[in-house]
């Protein structure tokens, strides 16, 4: 058994590279790793990585990934006393966590409960707007009379979303009282057939507002600190494309207050673990959304930042010790830039683009950081999200830190599918991102897509002369790999050596 004072062994109930994320702080820490994998993942990176690695069901996610019983059935037979959910799957689903805890395990999360008052939208609200959390104006009532009172109130125009609702699905924008009655409706009908729960409300509606979410952590005895922000106003349909931290436009006194806020929001939920408390910010104030009860995709530039590793203190939390730093020694030291590399068509509406990977090599050199599940040979199957790679970069200011992700994108080459990278390299170069100024719309600007095309064609050039060496005939490929074997057994033999 190992030797550390946490788990022994840990399941991943996840696939990609958060599940190989999770998996390198368990390596790290001496703790031995549970794969799980549905049949389309047979050969993927997280199966190889880990130490054990069990079938759970078909391609399809909800008889895969998303099948809890399956999942703490091989939780049971390979003895693994915690579960990691990663994020997205099984990640915030309440029930998940309790029947994790039923079955006398540790979920590295927050409670059951604590997931499911924070899952309501208008629950969370009430609550934080009770314990003085900053919120938009809102009102519960959908009656014709009220709303209209409500709405003329704070003036058009307004937005409904639904309760249980996240990601965007079921928020209506009403400009005026005509447009009133069909958008409770619609996102009435919209919350009902995707959550099983038709509650809506309405909010004043920021136009252009930015999205600036707080990192907080808390163990089990209630301490609760926070890791500073990240602004991830660029994104499309609500999926992030461009992370980073901190926020270009952050003051010491704003962060105060927001900060502070976001610790406040963490302990009227009794928040256990990492935590991301969401905020939209306009014109000098902010706006409690939600609270993503998960870590995040994103956790990496708060890590780059931090230079802490949140997986390690969402491990050390789960097993009941105390935090292992205080409010004072987190620091925030340089820039940090995320570009979520998706294998999707910027020119074609986002289009995914699975297929094979032909060719590849990541960038490397000072300040980047690499999360991927890829390689050479590897097919990226059509099940699961389109993200392939997260590329961060990192240096002392936001300016070196653009200058740097531009340098890796024009590195990076990916050779079989198309991605986003032309989109993230357009926007390393765009004079509003440069200057700091975005918000939620950002990627709607005209300018973006103007010089898009000409980065996709400089891009794919670049790619063909980059990886033209990296064609590789079978025979050169076991060439390498008997020259590589060597080499691990002459090390091997010189460790025995030096043990003696
Ligand atoms: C808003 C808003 C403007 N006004 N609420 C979208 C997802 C959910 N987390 C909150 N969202 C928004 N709520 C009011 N009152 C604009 C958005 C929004 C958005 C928020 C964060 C990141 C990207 C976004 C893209 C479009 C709209």
């Amino acid at each position: 058994m190992s030797e550390n004072e946490y788990f022994d062994k840990i399941l991943v109930a996840n696939r990609g590279e958060i599940a190989i994320r999770v998996m390198r702080a368990c390596r790290e820490m001496g703790i031995e790793t549970v794969a799980v994998y549905s049949e389309a993942d047979a050969n993927a990176l997280h199966v190889k990585y880990a130490d054990e690695a069990f079938l759970i069901g078909p391609a399809h996610p909800t008889k895969s990934y998303l099948n809890m019983d399956r999942i703490l059935e091989v939780a049971e037979l390979a003895g693994a006393d915690a579960v990691h959910p990663g994020y997205g799957f099984l990640a915030e689903n309440a029930a998940f966590s309790g029947a994790v805890k039923k079955a006398g395990l540790t979920f590295i999360g927050p409670s059951e409960k604590t997931m499911k008052m924070m899952g309501s939208k208008l629950e969370s609200k009430s609550a934080m707007y009770a314990a003085g959390v900053p919120v938009l104006p809102w009102t519960q009532s959908t009656d014709h009379d009220e709303a209209k009172a409500f709405a003329e109130s704070i003036g058009y125009p307004v937005i409904v979303k639904a309760s249980a609702g996240g990601g965007g699905i079921g928020m209506t924008v009403v400009n005026n009282e005509a447009e009133l009655d069909e958008a409770i409706a619609k996102s009435s009908r919209t919350a009902a057939s995707a959550f099983g729960d038709p509650t809506v409300f309405i909010e004043k509606y920021l136009a252009k507002p930015r999205h600036i979410e707080v990192q907080v952590f808390a163990d089990s005895k209630g301490d609760t600190i926070h890791m500073f922000e990240r602004d991830c106003s660029i994104q499309r349909r609500h999926q992030k494309l461009i992370e980073e931290a901190p926020c270009p436009i952050m003051t010491d006194e704003l962060r105060e207050q927001m900060t502070q806020s976001a610790i406040t929001v963490a302990k009227t939920c009794n928040y256990e673990n990492a935590g991301t408390v969401e905020f939209l910010y306009d014109s000098g104030h902010y706006y409690f959304m939600e609270m993503n009860t998960r870590l995040q995709v994103e956790h990496t530039v708060t890590e780059l930042i931090t230079g802490l590793d949140m997986v390690r203190m969402q491990i050390q939390v789960a097993a009941g010790e105390p935090l292992p730093y205080s409010q004072e020694q987190i620091t925030c030291r340089g820039h940090a830039i995320e570009c979520r590399v998706n294998a999707e068509d910027p020119m074609n509406n986002y289009q995914a683009d699975a297929g094979k990977i032909t060719r590849y090599r990541s960038p490397g050199g000072p300040g980047i950081r690499i999360d991927s599940s890829i390689h050479a040979g590897y097919s990226i199957p059509p099940y699961y999200d389109s993200m392939i790679a997260k590329l961060c970069a990192r240096a002392m200011t936001r300016e070196e830190t653009i200058a740097r992700m531009r340098r890796a994108i024009t590195e990076y080459v990916i050779i079989g599918v198309k991605t986003t990278l032309p989109l993230q390299y357009a926007v390393m170069n765009n004079p509003d991102f440069i200057a700091g100024n975005t918000h939620t719309h950002f990627l709607q600007d005209p300018e973006i897509t103007k010089y898009l095309s000409r980065y996709m064609r400089e891009s794919e050039t670049r790619m063909n002369q980059l990886g033209a060496p990296l064609k590789q005939g079978k025979e050169k490929t076991i060439a390498v790999t008997a020259a590589v074997s060597a080499y691990m057994s002459a090390l091997a033999a010189k460790n025995g050596q030096n043990k003696k």
